[in-house]
């Protein structure tokens, strides 16, 4: 007898589609309705969350293709879309881009006038500068406090390499927001730095990093942006769970 226990399971992780639309931007602009952005986990997933902030801060109306991080079909999935088998990925007019920095500075190019960068050069060198830093740095504070929206971990040690990149990240936003005169890490626009540092805003939440107040305040004011919100939401219901990450510290 053929068993059906595993088929409610197989569905709730079959990869889901929505579609995602900001708030269109001022002037004329074609809907490209094939646009995709491919993510994972929104509970886990950091990178996912940065590509979709940047998709949503350009006003680029998008599909979102959610694939689901534990299945054996997504590896091969994500490669046709990835070449780097990571997400997120963006397929927008028949391009695909891979890779958060690239999508950020291609959505750029095709939503100039969401000034996902700043327009003055001193102040796009310093954004791509800080945003760059993200990128490739504070592994330490990547690899023990890892993204995770549904938990909570107030009495949470936080070790001295963490420390380091937390002081360090605050010295970045503190800068900028002095320079710029904030609420935004460049002023009053979102941008590209904003969408980059958007998931260690939710670290220091979940593992109730201690700041000051200017850094509280602007962890504060990302965190009630309403794409922000809208993503907590759906992570919320997010049938994905990873048991090694939801241990009590
Ligand atoms: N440098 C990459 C990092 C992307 C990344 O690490 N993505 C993770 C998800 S948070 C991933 O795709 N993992 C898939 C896997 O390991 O199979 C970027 O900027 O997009």
């Amino acid at each position: 007898m053929a068993s059906t226990d595993t088929a409610p399971v197989k569905k709730e992780k079959a990869a889901r589609k929505t579609t995602s639309r900001a708030a269109p931007p001022p002037g004329p602009r074609r809907i490209d309705t094939s646009t995709t952005l491919t993510i994972t986990s929104k509970n886990y997933s950091s990178w996912s969350l940065r590509g979709w902030l940047l998709a949503r801060f350009a006003g680029l109306p998008f599909t979102e293709h959610v694939l689901p991080p534990d299945d054996p079909s997504t590896r091969a999935e994500i490669l046709l879309l990835s070449s780097s088998i990571l997400v997120p990925s963006l397929v927008h007019n028949g391009i695909r881009v891979w890779d958060t920095l690239a999508i950020a500075e291609y959505l750029n190019e095709v939503c100039p006038e969401a000034h996902l960068l700043p327009a003055d050069p001193k102040a796009r060198a310093h954004c791509r500068a800080i945003s760059g830093e993200m990128h490739s740095g504070f592994s330490a504070l990547r690899s023990s406090l890892p993204m995770n929206l549904r938990g909570h971990f107030p009495d949470f040690k936080v070790w001295s390499r963490a420390q380091a990149d937390i002081d360090r990240i605050c010295t970045i936003w503190r800068e900028c927001l002095d320079t710029y005169g904030g609420p935004f890490l460049f002023g009053a626009q979102r941008s590209v730095a904003d969408a980059m540092y958007a998931p260690v805003c939710t670290r220091f939440a979940t593992y109730d990093v201690k700041l000051d107040a200017t850094c509280a305040a602007y962890r504060d004011l990302m965190l009630s942006q309403p794409e922000m919100k809208e993503w907590f939401k759906a992570a919320r219901s997010e049938p994905i769970d990873i048991d090694e990450l939801d241990v009590e510290f």
